[in-house]
């Protein structure tokens, strides 16, 4: 009996002493110098300040870095995570990771796949239809070209391509497949394979196209995110391709964005397809915070809309995002 009391009381406590644990939560992505990613911390941080947790931020450049950083937010006594992965194909490792750790996990921008590919549909995950977004940058585009009365014959375009990614290629997909809807000549389009998705990478690969295509009077470009589009406008450039003569769109519509939307002369990177930094930072994390405390599980998959901004709707766009 005594026995029996003790170890009730000894539940009780353990039970208190849980309830009473502050909430922690960690939010790790993949590229932590990208403002995208920059402003879904910063999202995240009015989450964590309105609701009251700690918001642990870590950048996860590899595999390694994501596995040391769960073990580190599992010995900080963390209650979950949010992720956009290096590399979709961790997944599993991933969630082996959390499940070992007591951690919740939800995914954001770019969903976790098994080993055969599939998504794994036991990780609530917040992204885009990459297609859909994709399809807005390609009929951006088309109504530019239009707009300009551009022969598309006389039409290159770079697909700044990071297919290993399955929401790049979704995206950049969508984007051609616009481009091609109209008419474009589905021999102008050229891919441009990145090695890494920040606008170096996307500038060399952009390089080669155009160097390859000299043929072409005027441009337009595509890509996974906003920094392979000004990758390829900035190889453009060197090429002495200016605003006249190219056309890119790009995704995200952060400060990458921003900065280049309002320089005083108009340059290639025509608008950004603005997606919403704002919910993918702030709601990842109270749809996490609620599910840690019990209030709601998240829902299994949410895609989230984009608008199509350039130099002229600009403040609009935002108004209309929240941001
Ligand atoms: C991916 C891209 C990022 C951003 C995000 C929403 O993770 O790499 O640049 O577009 O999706």
């Amino acid at each position: 009996m005594k026995r029996t009391l003790l170890a009730v009381a000894a539940l009780c406590a353990a039970t208190l002493a849980h309830a009473a644990d502050p909430i922690k939560i960690g939010f790790l992505v993949k590229q932590a110098e990208e403002p995208w990613f920059q402003d879904e911390w910063r999202y995240a941080d009015v989450a964590a300040r309105e609701k009251g947790f700690t918001l642990v931020k870590i950048g996860i450049p590899n595999g390694e870095k994501t596995m040391a950083a769960i073990d580190n937010l599992a010995a900080q006594k963390a209650q979950g995570f949010v992720i956009c992965a290096p590399d979709v194909k961790l997944g599993k490792a991933i969630e082996r990771a959390a499940k070992r750790n007591n951690l919740k996990v939800v995914s954001v921008d770019d969903r976790l796949v098994d080993g055969s590919g599939k998504p794994i549909e036991s990780i609530p995950h917040m992204g885009i239809s990459g297609y859909q977004i994709g399809k807005q940058v390609g009929e951006g585009i088309v109504a530019e070209i239009k707009a300009r009365k551009w022969n598309m014959a006389e039409v290159g375009a770079i697909r700044v391509a990071y297919d290993q990614l399955p929401t790049g290629k979704e995206r950049t997909t969508g984007a051609v497949d616009a481009l091609k809807a109209a008419g474009f000549p589905a021999a102008n389009i050229i891919d441009a394979p990145q090695a890494k998705t920040d606008t170096e990478n996307a500038f060399n690969a952009a390089n080669i196209a155009l160097t390859k295509n000299a043929k072409f009077k005027h441009w337009v470009a595509v890509g996974l995110n906003d920094e392979a589009v000004l990758g390829a406008v900035r190889a453009a450039e060197g090429r002495g391709i200016k605003a006249d003569n190219m056309i890119g769109i790009g995704i995200g519509g952060a400060k990458a964005a921003e900065n280049e939307l309002n320089k005083p002369q108009p340059t290639g990177f025509f608008g950004s397809v603005m997606i919403s930094a704002k919910e993918h930072g702030y709601q990842t994390s109270v749809n996490l915070f609620n599910w840690i405390t019990g209030k709601a599980t998240p829902p299994a998959e949410v895609l989230t809309k984009g608008m199509l901004m350039t130099r002229a709707n600009q403040a609009e766009v935002r108004k209309a995002m929240g941001q």
